[in-house]
Order: structure tokens, then sequence, then C-alpha cells
């Protein structure tokens, strides 16, 4: 009698919560950085570093699971000043990506955005075809962007 009101219960439950559509990109509660880096359109890209903290905006990052835009795609809907853990099967699997003009963006190799973890700052206005270039390909867990 006890399994079956539990069971009710869990059938209950279920039906209440809606589906939720797996989440790319999950935020997370951790400090950010002192500094960003200068956001400087079409620089190039750089493996480390970081210099000027503004108020919050939105962008998005496309990023594919193959180089040269191939394969799989999703464009990322990312708050700057703000850490992300890629979700939906997105873990260590980008193989290009491309950041918006005015924006930057830091990629690493772990979740949550270690300050001390091994990272490539993407300068705003980038196309990245092939991650391999940098040692990063299949392996960005998480990102955080700055303006
Ligand atoms: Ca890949």
């Amino acid at each position: 009698m006890m399994k079956l009101l539990l069971s009710a219960a869990l059938v209950a439950l279920a039906s209440a919560t809606p589906a939720k559509r797996a989440q790319a990109n999950i935020p997370v509660d951790v400090p950010l950085p002192a500094s960003f880096p200068a956001v400087v359109d079409g620089a190039t890209p750089f493996v480390s570093g970081a210099a000027s903290k503004v108020k919050r905006a939105t962008l998005i990052v496309d990023v594919w699971m193959d180089s040269d835009r191939a394969g799989r795609h999703e464009g990322l809907y990312t708050d700057t000043n703000r850490c992300y853990n890629l979700g939906n099967g997105w873990n260590d699997e980008i193989s290009s990506l491309s950041v918006p003009s005015g924006y930057g963006c830091i990629f690493y190799r772990n979740n949550d955005c270690g300050s001390n973890d091994n990272r490539l700052t993407v300068p705003g206005g980038n196309y990245i075809a092939n991650l391999q270039s940098y040692d990063f390909n299949d392996k960005i867990s998480s990102y955080l962007c700055y303006n």
C-alpha cells in the first residue's frame, strides 16, 4: 500500500514538472576575474590574460561541434560577466566558434571558469575555424564573456 502511494506521488510529481529543454549553457555562481581584457574587435586570440568591468549585457556565442562551422550548431545566449558551464552535449565538444563584435570571451578547459585554469581569450569579432590551432579542440568546459 505504501509503495503504491509512493509511485502515485511520483507520477503526480513528474506530470507537474514541465519537460525541460536541455540547457547548453548553465550559469554558475563563481567568483569573477578581478579584471578583463580590453575589447578590441578583430584582435588576435590569445591563450591567457585577463582589463574593464561594465554593466551586464547579453550576446550570442555561436558554437559548432566540428571545425569550419560544421556539425551541430547552437547560439548560446550569454550574459556578460557570468560564468557558464557547458551542457546539452557541448562539454569537451566545441571545435569552432565565433564571438560577436563588442565583446570578448574567455574559454576554460574545466568547469567554473577557474582563475588558474588554462584558458583561451577570444576578442570580439573573431571566428575560430578550428580550435585545434590553440590546442583547445574538444576541450572547452566553461566560458565567461565581458564587454
Ligand atoms: Ca568537436
